[in-house]
């Protein structure tokens, strides 16, 4: 049937009760004033259509999808099986879209690549697969009037690493304790909202086509922490799950589930969960089957295990790879994945045995069990040894198990960095983490682990920084940490800067009023060093965790120093540090590869700002950078709090150009940041001069 498609009535993104991100209508602005064509059909590429259409008709462009045709289209979006296009240019770049002539990777696009390219005046986006198709859709937002201006050579995307994942810590009953989200910081949950799903799909698809314009890919549901009422989600629920997996289908997101170890006797009635019993593997594969029953497309499961309380195969005397192999048979046959946490460390360690050190616990339990893991099993790694800290070293369990697929879990909720009340802008520090080479400089990176071998890898993960917030994150500058995760998942190698200028031209420009330039520099200006503004004036050297217990927010130098979870800074008089050497201390630096393992081990080598994570060091030991230990923590947090006056001032300046709901929401936070940042420079300061009795060099006041 010929079109043109008209524009499909629904809640559209920017005229709706929450903010449009990064995707306001404007930024479809130059795709939308074309004729576009747009050759396939399936699930995903209706997605592509509706999208298209919507915007030619806010934009006056045109939309033809299927014959009898009409090629004067400036934008062909075509898969490539679909067969010729109508449009000369489109059809000479699908047949020559071959390896020959086209570059590297074995000449398919892929489940999820395009080629794009500009020749003679038609763009065109091709694709193996719908999910290319979208994703070179939104390739093509992204550029806006660059799409449609000099000749593109043709170029292959393809993402770098197959498993893009965001982990909600969302319980669907709100908890005691922790709440509607564990750890949430934006809100309610957009899932569950009182121990009921929420049955929004409006918002559920916008934020489905947010996180497609980003790039990820899957998604976990609820918590790690599996309470008795989200349990059900895997059998009685389960229906609540499906209609999720409905609303993110047509944006490529495949559904997974946080399950319970405990799940075949809390939720089966066995009187075991052991995985070697018969019944326990019946029950599982049972259960899974009718999972696939109901979600075709299921990711599969997410497990916590011994891990903080979590029920696991240890009660059973079984080890880690019993347990994650038992889920790993029930989802085989589906094509499903467990995701096995390696968050597992004794959280009732006794403060006085300096024996014990958290940061060796993931190595100790998993690096033996390397080769033991069914082949469908992911090992989901912290990417620091301890627990999404501002500074920490690479956890060396990504290092240790070549024949364990890997992926890696970084924060974006920013439980310790912030909370969303701080201006931290991840994605330098995550691209640090993905750059990192623990085999030293011609070894691979930590990116290279994650994609793996053949593309077999575990991808990348993050802890979810959405809810119910008009402003899908609770701070709106931390949009931004969610879009720089998707675009370092795609391409762990782009620019976090240039990631940041992507997310400023799609959320920002296309709604400011005026000259857009200010508004471009005072987002870099504050974003840019953010994170190391935040460690500056928080926790030194790499000594972590000086929060306050419970809610992690704000500064308590000794809250968790003689308790039982494992962190502490161990300053006295003398000094501050923990001693993870092999030659004194724990010998946590025998965990790593060399060099890595010699440069920790050396408190001459160790980076400047690992060194307190590593080593206990005396108040005036001189670092490389020529400042004393405790000078550099009188300098650091006096200009941490420096930098966040700053921030506030810039954010004042632009006041008018941007939506005055948004700046007022930025700088009531900021305000909030700039008094907990004093908090922490006085409580820090102040702390290690009544340990240490060493004045500032500069005067300056301390409490
Ligand atoms: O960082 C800690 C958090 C817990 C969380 C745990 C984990 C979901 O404080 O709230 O539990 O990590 O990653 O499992």
């Amino acid at each position: 049937m010929s079109v043109p498609v008209t524009g499909r009535a629904s809640a559209d993104a920017g005229e709706s009760a929450w903010h449009a991100a990064w995707l306001p209508p404007a930024a479809f602005r130059e795709l939308g004033s074309r004729g576009v064509l747009v050759h396939g059909d399936g699930l995903l590429v209706d997605t592509v259509l509706d999208e298209v259409s919507r915007a030619c008709a806010r934009y006056g462009g045109r939309v033809w999808h299927g014959p009898p045709w009409q090629v004067d289209a400036e934008l062909v979006l075509a898969l490539r099986e679909a067969g010729p296009v109508p449009n000369a240019v489109a059809e000479a770049a699908r047949l020559g879209a071959t390896p020959a002539v086209n570059g590297t990777g074995g000449g398919a696009l892929g489940d999820e690549g395009y080629l794009l390219a500009r020749v003679n005046g038609v763009t065109v986006v091709l694709a193996d697969a719908p999910a290319g198709l979208l994703y070179g859709m939104f390739h093509v937002v992204r550029l806006g009037a660059a799409a449609f201006d000099d000749d593109l050579p043709p170029r292959r995307h393809r993402p770098a690493l197959d498993r893009r994942m965001l982990d909600h810590w969302d319980n669907v009953a709100v908890h005691p304790v922790s709440g509607q989200v564990e750890r949430g910081y934006a809100g309610g949950s957009l899932f569950w909202r009182d121990g009921a799903a929420r049955r929004e799909p409006a918002r559920l698809r916008d934020y489905a086509r947010l996180l497609a314009a980003c790039g990820v890919n899957a998604i976990s549901v609820n918590n790690v922490n599996v309470h008795d009422t989200e349990a059900l989600l895997l059998t009685d629920r389960l229906g609540d799950v499906a209609e999720i997996a409905e609303v993110l289908r047509p944006y490529g997101i495949r559904v997974h589930l946080a399950v319970t170890f405990a799940a075949p006797v809390v939720l089966g009635g066995l009187p075991t969960a052991d995985p070697l019993d018969e019944r326990v593997r019946a029950w599982w594969a049972a259960a899974t089957r009718r999972v696939y029953q109901r979600i075709p497309d299921f990711g599969g499961y997410l497990v916590k295990a011994d891990s903080e309380g979590r029920p696991g195969p240890f009660a059973y005397g079984r080890d880690h790879a019993d347990g994650a192999n038992l889920l790993a048979e029930a989802l085989a046959p589906h094509g499903g994945v467990v995701r096995w946490r390696a968050f597992v460390y004794d959280h009732r360690q006794d403060w006085r045995d300096r024996s014990t050190d958290r940061a060796r616990a993931a190595h100790d339990h998993f690096a033996p069990l390397d080769g033991r893991f069914a082949d469908n099993v992911i090992l989901q790694v912290k990417f620091g040894p301890i627990d999404f800290q501002a500074r920490e070293p690479v956890s060396p369990v990504l290092a240790a198990m070549p024949a364990t697929r890997l992926a890696v879990e970084v924060q974006a909720t920013q439980e310790y960095t912030g909370q969303q009340r701080h201006v931290c802008y991840l994605g330098p520090w995550w691209s640090e983490v993905l750059r990192f080479r623990p085999w030293g400089a011609a070894g691979d990176t930590i990116a290279d682990v994650a994609a793996g071998r053949a593309g077999a890898g575990g991808g990348l993960v993050a802890v979810s920084n959405v809810g119910d917030d008009p402003f899908w994150t609770g701070h709106p500058l931390a949009q931004a940490n969610l879009y720089a995760f998707g675009r370092l998942a795609w391409d762990p190698l782009l620019d976090p800067g240039a990631i940041l200028d992507e997310w400023i031209d799609l959320t920002w420009l296309p709604v400011t009023k005026g000259d857009p330039a200010p508004v471009r520099r005072t987002m870099h200006a504050i974003m840019d060093d953010s994170w190391r503004t935040y460690e500056r004036y928080t926790a030194p050297l790499g000594v972590g965790f000086m929060v306050r217990p419970g809610h992690h927010y704000g500064p308590d130098v000794d809250g968790y120093e003689y308790t039982p979870w494992g962190t502490y800074h161990f300053a006295d008089r003398d000094g501050v540090g923990v001693d993870r050497t092999r030659a004194t201390g724990t010998g946590f630096t025998d965990q790593y590869p060399p060099p890595w393992s010699e440069v920790y081990e050396s408190r001459e080598r160790c980076p400047d700002e690992l060194l307190l994570f590593f080593h206990h060091v005396p108040y005036r030991h001189v670092l490389h950078s020529g400042r004393t230990v405790i000078q550099h923590i009188y300098d650091t947090h006096f200009a941490g709090v420096e930098e966040v006056a700053a921030m506030r001032e810039r954010w004042r300046l632009v006041a008018g150009a941007v939506d005055p709901a948004v700046h007022d929401r930025v700088a009531e936070r900021l305000d909030e940041q700039f008094r907990s940042a004093v908090e922490w420079r006085d409580q820090i300061n102040t702390y290690f001069f009544r340990k240490s009795g060493v004045p500032d060099a500069h005067g300056r006041r301390i409490h």
